[in-house]
């Protein structure tokens, strides 16, 4: 394994080389209208200068995969061509999209085999960042690097003079400088924090070089992709302002500060907006500061004076999509009682329709559970009539945070411990900490079979998911 020491010194030895960001590629288009997505086997150089390119599994030869470019409220179409050894799916991550393209095999599609190919067609009906990845051994396909980049234009754009993609991603490298292949499956990992890796990289690359002109106001874009690692970011000097989390425009605009910082769960999105004040010359860290440590994952270098730009002009506002208020008069109410895992109380839990022990479950690989129940079941969480307003609580009784996504809709985080915290915030992915209780509300105004469950995706795999069900009559 490369050793922390030496991902730290090969962090600062390429921090002087200049080493550019990979030049974004938009995904090709076929005639048809289709983009082209081929998952398959690539190479890419994780590494850098400091050793030799990794063999990773990629959509379109490079990871992050090319970008997917639409706009708000215009259909999508990508036809995802499986060149991969496995089978596999792609999810969109954050869309409210239409139930039979959200990618999830055995509840949405079947799996697309190897040599197969899936015509994903949608509608994205709200602007924003958002990414696709696979959903299939997703602790495996995506550790391995298939995700990239959706990005859903508004109709009028946000002025400002350029947009920087951040991709941040957490590998973990062998010696070789390779995936390291080994330790997939490991139940130390799944039962604890997650598969952690040893090798931050920014769009694909080790510690690269932004550069930026005094003057520019840069819209950024960050996607934390980690399997597992919840990314706290120190924008060193930079004071940029949050302007939408997981996608969605924040109501009001919210600073971070000279000296804030910014934390992604995995799966979460960041919207910023910077102006850059640094003089030419000037080089300003992109510190991860989760260790004791912080750890310059990237940095931003100013290379000169753009002519006209935007910086210190007034704050331009996105306009907020139209996602339907929850009703809190009367909503449905939902339990998820989180437990397992390392250092837990869990005992036994249902499987495959039969209580386990802990000791059995763990051979199955199970050691997380959902109202004690672990894994996915033939009867839903809930059928919920469409149009109806639900406050679920995540009640996590386990000794380790957990990233929790549900798919189709995006939802408003109302208390922490009972606490009401909202903050106009729609999220698609919520940290809930060790023993914390997280309410959130939402309206279930979009038909289908929806997955809830752990965006860890190593306690994903070993219990945390469940789904629940949106029936087509009005509420
Ligand atoms: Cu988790």
């Amino acid at each position: 394994m490369v050793k922390r020491r030496s991902f730290l010194a090969a962090s600062v030895a390429s921090a002087g080389l200049m080493i550019a960001a990979p030049f974004w590629r938009l995904a090709a288009q076929n005639d048809d209208g289709f983009f082209d997505l081929e998952a398959g086997p690539a190479r890419a150089s994780l590494l850098g200068t400091e050793g030799p390119p990794t063999a990773l599994w990629a959509y379109g030869g490079s990871s992050p995969g090319p970008v997917i470019r639409a706009r708000q409220g215009e259909p999508v179409q990508v036809r995802l061509r499986n060149n991969l050894p496995e089978p596999t799916s792609t999810h969109w991550h954050g869309i409210r999209i239409a139930n039979a393209m959200d990618g999830v095999p055995g509840l949405t599609q079947e799996v697309v085999p190897p040599g197969g190919s899936f015509d994903y067609s949608f509608i994205a009906p709200d602007a924003g960042t958002y990414w696709y990845h696979s959903h299939n051994k997703s602790w495996e396909q995506m550790a391995r690097g298939l995700y990239g980049p959706l990005i859903i234009e508004e109709h009028d754009p946000l002025p400002a003079d350029r947009e920087m993609l951040l991709v941040i991603d957490d590998w973990r490298l062998g010696e070789d400088g390779q995936v390291h292949a080994e330790s997939f499956g490991s139940l130390r990992d799944w039962s604890h924090g997650g598969r952690l890796g040893n090798w931050l990289t920014i769009n694909g690359a080790s510690a690269p070089q932004l550069e930026v002109k005094r003057g520019e106001r840069l819209r950024l874009r960050l996607i934390n992709c980690a399997n597992a690692r919840i990314v706290t970011l120190k924008l060193d000097q930079l004071a940029p302002l949050v302007i939408a989390l997981d996608g969605q425009p924040l109501p009001e605009v919210r600073e971070i500060g000279f000296s804030g910082r910014l934390t992604l769960a995995p799966a979460q999105r960041a919207d910023l907006l910077l102006d850059v004040f640094l003089e030419p010359g000037d080089r300003v860290q992109i510190l991860e500061v989760t260790g004791q440590e912080g750890v310059e994952i990237g940095s931003f270098l100013c290379n000169g004076v753009a002519a006209d730009g935007m910086a210190g002009r007034e704050m331009p506002r996105l306009p907020t999509n139209n996602l339907p208020r929850p009703d809190l008069s009367d909503p449905l109410k939902l339990d998820l009682v989180m437990e397992g895992g390392a250092m837990g109380a869990m005992r036994s839990a249902v499987f495959d329709g039969r209580e386990l022990s802990i000791r059995e479950l763990v051979a199955e690989g199970q050691v997380w559970a959902l109202n004690g129940v672990a894994g996915m079941t033939d009867i839903p969480l809930a059928r919920i009539q469409r149009g109806r307003s639900v406050v679920l609580e995540f009640d996590n009784q386990t000794a380790w945070p957990h990233a929790m996504h549900i798919h189709g809709h995006h939802f408003r985080v109302m208390a922490r411990n009972g606490q009401p915290v909202d903050n106009g915030a729609w999220r698609d992915t919520e940290l809930v900490a060790a023993n914390e209780k997280v309410t959130v509300a939402f309206v279930a105004d979009n038909p289908g079979k929806w997955l809830i469950h752990c965006h860890m995706l190593e306690h994903q795999a070993a219990g945390m998911k469940t789904w629940f069900q949106v029936t087509r009559q009005a509420g």
